[in-house]
């Protein structure tokens, strides 16, 4: 079974205090920092860039979860400064030739993942099933955080695990990312997901010095 992990979305932390949030997420032992990556096209907003990530890696070690929201993903990878501790996430519908954004993706020997939208059918990963180390299932419309969940997504997530196995794929991780309460991450965790996006629905609620006890309940319900 995969290892239960969590990643803090950092679109939904105050700048003005970004030391002493990384400091309490790497005292608290925070998988990764997932970073979305938003250019105005592929989504109706703009995210975080590569000035952002830069300054990151200069602060922390945590590695990055980089949720890649863009058009032509495949051709800016170089962007990135990617790591080989990070995941890379491609969205299914954001290039004309993901097989080989995916390929190119490789070259970095990062973990290698794609989003799939509420929209977008489970059985869309079938061809990639080889090539990738995980999933993540929009469990919102890519572009905002706050928003509520697509109820849909409850039962496509019970779907896609049962996919998986059915394909003997369960070493396939599967991330999801949109209003991830405490509540629904206890069923998603039931249903094999094991990777949790921690945004404004169960980490970044009321002030700084309530993150440490944020994260500690999350990682009560995923045990
Ligand atoms: C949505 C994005 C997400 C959000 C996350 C925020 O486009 O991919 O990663 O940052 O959904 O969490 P919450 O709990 O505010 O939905
Ligand atoms: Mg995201």
């Amino acid at each position: 079974m995969n290892t239960k992990k969590i990643s803090a979305s950092m679109m939904c932390s105050d700048l003005a205090h970004l030391q002493e949030t990384l400091r309490i997420f790497e005292n608290n032992k925070v998988d990764y920092l997932h970073i979305d990556v938003m250019d105005g096209v592929f989504v109706p907003n703009l995210g975080l860039g590569v000035d952002y990530i830069r300054c990151l890696r200069d602060v922390t070690d945590i590695p990055l979860d980089l949720h890649l929201m863009i058009r032509e993903p495949e051709y800016k990878l170089s962007w990135f400064g990617i790591r080989e501790s990070d995941i890379v996430t491609l969205h299914y519908e954001s290039t004309e030739q993901i097989q080989r954004a995916i390929d190119l993706l490789k070259k970095y020997n990062c973990k290698c993942f794609v989003a799939i939208n509420p929209g977008t059918p489970i059985y869309s990963i079938e061809e990639l099933i080889e090539d990738i180390d995980g999933i993540n299932m929009l469990m919102v419309n890519p572009g905002f955080a706050g928003q509520k969940m697509v109820p849909s997504t409850m039962r496509k997530m019970e779907k896609m695990g049962a996919y998986l196995q059915e394909l003997g794929k369960q070493d396939i991780e599967i991330e999801v990312d949109g209003n991830i309460t405490l509540e629904k991450a206890e069923i998603l965790s039931g249903y094999g997901a094991n990777i949790f996006v921690a945004g404004t629905s169960c980490l970044f609620t009321g002030s700084l010095d309530q993150y440490a006890s944020n994260l500690s309940a999350l990682k009560r319900i995923l045990q």
